[in-house]
């Protein structure tokens, strides 16, 4: 029988995949040119292949610029790239103390997989969810730098799980939980191809990957839902996460949000692509 199969050519494919790249390009260099700036310290560096494009803007800028700042990784792959970009590496548990409080970090950037209207976030796709948490927590200000394909009106529409970092011991426990949530088929995440077994993090966690409905917004609430957060078995983003970081053997959860304006999200377009 004829293949109906809607496949792109393979010309097609590579201008498609250019494309994404010019995107991400664009929206790490335009999100560091507005939010780095020189009086700057102390600037987290996220993950993902995104976060490459950053760090190719930030040695743009030259060493006179970069040189008086300390940069902190979300993980070992970001560790890798400042180390390779000839950054100063430190850490989050490195970083000064004045009157008793760790100094903040002036800026984060860090990737996503999704990013919906009201800016909350999907991330973890690369399963360094927890560091890359603690990191944007730890700033005056946390930017997610992301492409066009990103973009989605309401969270778990195009990136469909919620990745979520638990301790390998209670992973059964929590699989049972997360469907009584109303997670249809959480599925343990497995190791890269070459590797056998589960997926471990750089805590020496696993992910679960939990499918939801479309997340609500608190606009999507009638007052009279507002109470249990939930419409038609839809969670509301905020009290979804609340609810999972509840759950014993849940370390961390790959929805970020109720940054309260402190976040700004550089999307890449495509008519920006052109963009250094
Ligand atoms: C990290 O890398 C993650 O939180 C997110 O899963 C992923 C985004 O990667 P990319 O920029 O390659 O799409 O930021």
């Amino acid at each position: 029988a004829p293949s109906h199969s809607p496949s792109l050519s393979p010309r097609a494919m590579s201008s498609a995949a250019s494309l994404v790249e010019s995107a991400k390009k664009a929206a790490a260099f335009q999100a560091v040119d507005e939010h780095l700036l020189p009086e700057h310290r102390f600037v987290g560096i996220g993950s993902g292949s995104t976060v490459v494009y950053v760090v190719d803007a930030i040695v743009a800028k030259g060493p006179e610029f970069y040189g008086p700042m300390t940069f902190i990784p979300t993980g070992s792959q970001s560790k890798g790239l400042i180390r390779a970009a000839g950054l100063n590496l430190s850490n989050l548990d490195e970083r000064p103390v004045v009157d008793g409080k760790s100094v903040p970090l002036d800026v984060a950037f860090d990737g996503a997989d999704e990013v919906d209207e009201d800016l909350n976030l999907i991330k973890g796709g690369g399963a360094c969810l927890f560091q890359e948490k603690l990191v944007a927590i730890a700033a005056k200000k946390f930017i997610a730098v992301a492409d066009y394909r990103k973009q989605s009106p309401r969270l778990c529409t195009k990136w469909l799980t919620i990745p979520i970092e638990v301790l390998p011991l209670s992973a059964p426990d929590v699989l049972t939980r997360l469907q009584a949530m109303g997670s249809p088929k959480p599925a343990i995440r497995s190791g890269l191809p070459s590797k056998a077994g589960e997926c471990v993090t750089d805590n020496g966690m696993w992910i679960i990957d939990a499918p939801f409905p479309p997340l609500l917004l608190p606009k999507d609430l009638s007052p009279s839902e507002e109470g249990d957060g939930k419409n038609a078995g839809k969670w509301e983003v905020s009290r979804l996460a609340q609810e999972l970081l509840k759950v014993p053997g849940i370390v961390e959860i790959g929805l970020f949000h109720g940054f309260n304006g402190n976040q700004a999200v550089s999307l890449g377009q495509v008519g920006q692509a052109q963009k250094p």
